[in-house]
């Protein structure tokens, strides 16, 4: 069996790095969540950050759901900025980073992820990866801040995935076939999300969507969605609209904004 020192040689450099696209790097061996130490940075007053964890033992995903962190085959990342948009803007970065992650996807391996809205990158249909961005509004002297976690699964294995999770999640190395430096893809998420941060302050988010609709691995197709208030309402995904907001057509022709609650594939 190859040993991480075979596959990985800039993550372990990496783990000894202290900085990162110009920022102090914080790498944990293990952590509860790094949105919640991003967060405790914020709240600290920190204007950035840039934290990395081996594993989480409660990493968190969207309305108290959870991410599956195990070490030494996952990247669990959280950046925080404290950008110049606004509270409405939030969904739009949840989708700038979907569309970050497959930027340094495509240009690190070569794979061809799509996304699934809002905040799920897939490989072959299946999710190997998600975003959970969480704020904390101004404070004192402080600007809002935005803390963009970012979940992936890279070098895991079949059997590190839990049982329930398996039909539908995947791995960078379950959908090509070989093992990836994690150290080669993080630089490349920063770099790529640090742009599209930059972008959407320049107001240039139909730029990002239109990149995003390229990858929509759902657009034209029928879906379920579960809406807040429990009623399943089946359509076909039209897409995020220019806010962010995803559309769909039910059979009666009548378009639904979906704002939150759960989209599924019949
Ligand atoms: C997400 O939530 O997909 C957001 C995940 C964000 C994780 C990152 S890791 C770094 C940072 N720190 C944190 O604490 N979190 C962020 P959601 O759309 O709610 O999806 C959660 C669902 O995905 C779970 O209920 C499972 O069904 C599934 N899931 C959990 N772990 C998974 C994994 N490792 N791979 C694929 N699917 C998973």
């Amino acid at each position: 069996m190859k040993t991480e020192a075979d596959h990985e040689p800039r993550w372990r450099e990496l783990r000894r790095q202290d900085k990162l696209a110009g920022r102090r790097l914080r790498f944990l061996p293990d952590t509860d969540s790094t949105n919640q130490v991003a967060l405790e940075l914020a709240a600290a007053g920190e204007e950035q950050a840039l934290v990395v964890a081996e594993s989480q033992r409660r990493g968190r995903g969207r309305l108290a759901r959870s991410w599956h962190s195990p070490p030494g085959s996952g990247i669990y990342l959280s950046l925080l900025y404290r950008p110049r948009l606004a509270p409405a803007d939030l969904a739009k970065l949840t989708l700038a980073a979907g569309l970050a992650v497959c930027l340094a996807l495509e240009q690190t391996t070569g794979a061809q992820p799509g996304l699934k809205w809002p905040n799920d990158v897939l490989l072959e249909e299946k999710k190997c990866g998600g975003i959970l961005c969480e704020c904390r509004l101004a404070q004192d002297d402080n600007a809002a801040a935005v803390v963009v976690g970012i979940g992936l699964n890279v070098n895991t294995e079949a059997a590190q995935i839990p049982p329930e999770l398996r039909e539908r999640a995947t791995s960078l190395f379950l959908a090509t076939g070989r093992r990836w430096d994690r150290g080669l893809l993080l630089p490349a998420l920063v770099e790529e999300l640090d742009a599209l941060v930059a972008e959407l302050e320049e107001g240039r988010f139909p730029a990002i969507l239109a990149a995003w609709r390229r990858r929509d691995a759902l657009l034209g197709r029928e879906l379920n969605w579960l809406t807040p208030t429990g009623t399943m309402v089946r359509g076909i995904a039209l897409g995020p609209d220019a806010a962010g907001i995803l559309h769909i057509r039910d059979s009666q022709g009548r378009v639904h904004e979906v704002m939150s609650g759960d989209i599924s594939l019949p």
